[in-house]
């Protein structure tokens, strides 16, 4: 599915399978060699304990969550993120916690992992083009950092920047896109036990082209709300501005739950393609809030999700 209208190809109006099939042989038959050091003996170990939060669900293999991305970042093709992530340098890394909080300052990862207590969460992953994962994600509750930084009462919003580096990004030249990505949560969105901060996954280092070193992950809404590369996390009294929400506010709206009773206005949303699934996988009927919603539904009681899409 492609995101701007421009880009639209006969394929986003019938079923991707042939195509996806088609990368998976090109990816098998030539040995594709996924950039950086996944797969080496680089990749540091990474472990979390395990959650009552993980799905048992049948996860995606390591190849396709690592070779089939969005990272608009590192171009708008999927494989692009995989051929040309490992130009960033995430080491290091360090990330700004302000706004709206009694004890803003400057942590380095290092700094921020010596303080949190790191889990595997296995989680459906579903991104707003139809398509899904299973993915086991080690991190840690964003609420845990939100808490430490201390906000004040009057934050009712976290946003959050992804590193700006055109040098390194080469995407980042695109100019039909307002870069740095950004996105937003409502505070309590941000609180709830589910939202995470991955730095790994698959018992690993998180990988570059799945937002190294640290990404948000929120479970229970479209795949574009879990940015990448973090550098920023600020607490505002106001709606903050979200990248595909500027890029296209008909489309994508700041709540972006995964809502399989509204459609995106160029495509169904009421079912999904599984990642991985083969050739002749039969589609997955999508289930409101991503089927967390005993955790979320309550977030957004009273509330027309038809019109806060
Ligand atoms: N900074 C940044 N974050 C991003 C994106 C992006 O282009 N840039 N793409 C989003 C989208 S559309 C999806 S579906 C997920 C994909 O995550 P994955 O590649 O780890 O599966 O990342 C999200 N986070
Ligand atoms: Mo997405």
């Amino acid at each position: 599915m492609y995101r701007f209208k421009t880009d639209l190809k006969y394929s986003d109006i019938t079923p991707r399978t042939d195509f996806m099939n088609r990368r998976q042989v090109i990816a098998g038959a030539g040995g594709l060699m996924v950039a950086g050091s996944i797969g080496g003996t680089a990749q540091a170990k990474m472990t979390g304990v395990k959650s009552a939060y993980s799905t048992d669900e049948k996860v995606t293999k390591f190849k396709d969550v690592t070779t089939y991305n969005n990272f608009y970042e590192f171009g708008t093709s999927k494989g692009d993120a995989s051929r040309y992530a490992h130009k960033l340098t995430t080491d290091p890394w360090s990330i700004e916690i302000g706004g709206l909080v009694n004890k803003p300052g400057s942590y380095s990862i290092e700094d921020i992992l010596k303080t949190v207590t790191l889990e595997e969460r296995i989680y459906r992953f579903r991104c707003v083009e139809a398509w899904a994962m299973v993915v086991p994600w080690i991190g840690f509750q964003l609420s845990d950092l939100i808490a430490a930084a201390d906000p004040t009462g009057s934050a009712k919003y976290v946003a959050f920047e992804t590193v700006h580096r055109p040098d390194e990004m080469r995407g980042q030249n695109n100019p039909s896109i307002p870069w740095p990505y950004v996105e937003g949560l409502r505070m309590d969105e941000a609180m709830n036990p589910l939202t995470i901060l991955a730095t790994g996954m698959y018992d690993e280092e998180l990988p570059n082209q799945n937002g190294a070193p640290l990404r948000l992950v929120v479970p229970w809404k479209y795949g574009f709300k879990s940015i990448k590369s973090i550098v920023k996390i600020t607490l505002t009294a106001q709606e903050p501005p979200t990248t595909w929400n500027q890029i296209s506010s008909r489309e994508y709206g700041f709540y972006s739950n995964v809502n399989p009773d509204v459609d995106h206005p160029r495509w169904s949303q009421g079912s999904h393609r599984v990642i991985g699934g083969g050739l002749f996988a039969s589609r997955q009927t999508t289930q409101k809030f991503n089927g967390y919603g005993e955790e979320v539904a309550g977030l957004y009681a009273g509330m027309d999700l038809q019109k806060y899409f």
